[in-house]
């Protein structure tokens, strides 16, 4: 008897199914369940079987996706970004050009704060049809789900406008998204002389964010000029107390030593990590605490130093990847991009690479259960993609490998067309 199903995918090179109990640290972040002659079952949106001991004519499918002998893999999981957001921040180049560093950008009220202001400025339905264009984008690069952050209001009002923004993007957009409320993003020009009554007032908001369902993480940017450790610390317990997963911009410029206070609070994960000290990488590590490197942004800033991942790695600290896509230190959406400077900057296999944008995401942002591995049961997010195997994405790189997106079960992105014809004799 055949079993009936929705979708199957044949003819696939390389199954990755990425099957893990639980997030990986160290030596385990070279498993990426790899399966020749697979074959990959989907039944109502879930994948119903994926492995070979049955080939695809044990299934009576409505849909036949032949994967021409190509690399299949989880959707990735891009677990920060900073997606809804007004206006953009092109003029910023040529300050960088000449030396002007990112916070000098900030003290002087452009970077953040600019922003901020064009977010204030957005109707709720321009930031809507903004974000969406960037999702869509994503999504063509492969991303199924993603983390998006707020932040760029710093006002109550604003800050609702962008979580609820997030909100109706996951009721409408294919790409799942996790909420992270980051009210404490930078000091408004309104409250310069007095960053605790700001703080007072993100935390204000706490209980009817929680009660609204508007958000599963708070966060905060720890950095000089920004925020301190020690106002961290008491914001971060608070949004504990409220009953908030913990995430921290922690370390991106100087060493502060927001790592160490992230583990020490139990924070879900710690994001950016340049300057972790050694002790803060042991913390992490002890604590299972994901780190989030970000070496786009590393490398948009035009930095030389790099997050220290072979350290984490080698010290057993669950390490994951994203884009930090966002208007002023990492405009782009194209994560497979990430996937290079990864493996240029920060020296890790592509074993690893793939770990950390499944597995290890999905762990990062709380979906460990349902995004980032091709399991029985889990929900059907599946790129196919236009390389023969995976070691082929980090090494050919800045150009969208995808072929083919299934989220949850369903085609919602495939390679763009061509729209001409060659013939061959034409140029000759
Ligand atoms: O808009 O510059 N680092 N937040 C902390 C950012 C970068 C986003 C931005
Ligand atoms: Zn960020």
């Amino acid at each position: 008897m055949k079993k009936r199903v929705d979708t199957i995918l044949t003819n696939i090179g390389q199954l990755l199914t990425m099957k893990s109990d639980g997030p990986r640290a160290g030596k385990a972040m070279k498993e990426v369940g790899l399966m020749e002659d697979a074959v990959v079952a989907i039944s109502e949106g879930k994948i119903f079987y994926a492995g070979n001991e049955f080939s695809a004519k044990d299934f009576d499918a409505n849909e036949v996706l032949d994967c021409e002998g190509k690399l299949v893999t989880p959707g990735l999981v891009d677990p920060h970004t900073h997606v809804v957001f007004g206006g953009s921040r092109e003029h910023e180049m040529a300050l960088k050009q000449q030396g002007v560093p990112y916070l000098d950008i900030l003290k002087n009220g452009g970077g953040i704060l600019s922003t901020v202001e064009k977010t204030r400025e957005a109707t709720e339905d321009e930031l809507y049809a903004k974000a969406k264009f960037h999702l869509d984008r994503m999504i063509s690069y492969g991303v199924t789900t993603a983390e998006v952050k707020s932040g760029y209001g710093l006002d109550v009002e604003t800050e609702l406008k962008q979580l609820k923004t997030t909100k109706r993007l996951d009721n409408s957009h294919p790409i799942d998204l996790v909420s992270t409320f980051l009210g404490a993003h930078a000091i408004p020009h309104e409250y310069k002389h007095d960053p605790q009554a700001f703080l007072d007032e993100m935390i204000g908001m706490l209980d009817f964010i929680k009660e609204a369902k508007l958000a599963d993480f708070v966060d905060i940017f720890t950095e000089t000029g920004v925020f301190t450790v020690e106002q961290s610390r008491e914001y971060l317990k608070k949004a504990k107390e409220a009953g908030f997963g913990l995430k921290i911009h922690a370390d991106e410029i100087d060493p502060l030593g927001g790592t160490e206070m992230a583990a020490e609070l139990g924070a879900m994960s710690a994001d950016h990590l340049v300057g972790s000290s050694d002790e803060g990488i042991d913390k992490l590590a002890k604590a299972g605490t994901v780190a989030v490197l970000l070496p786009g942004t590393t490398f948009y800033l035009g930095k030389d130093t790099y997050a220290r991942a072979r350290k984490m790695i080698d010290e057993g600290v669950i390490v994951s990847l994203a884009t930090d896509f966002n208007p002023g230190s990492s405009p782009t959406e194209n994560i497979q991009l990430i996937m290079t400077l990864a493996a240029i900057r920060l020296k890790m296999s592509p074993e690893e690479i793939m770990n950390a944008m499944t597995v290890n995401a999905a762990h990062a942002i709380g979906r460990g259960n349902e995004a980032g591995q091709i399991v029985e049961g889990r929900q059907a997010d599946v790129v196919i993609w236009d390389a023969p195997n995976y070691m082929y994405l980090p090494y050919h790189y800045g150009v969208n490998h995808v072929n083919t997106v299934l989220k949850n079960g369903r085609v919602v992105s495939k390679r763009r067309e061509i729209l001409h014809e060659t013939s061959v004799s034409s140029k000759s």
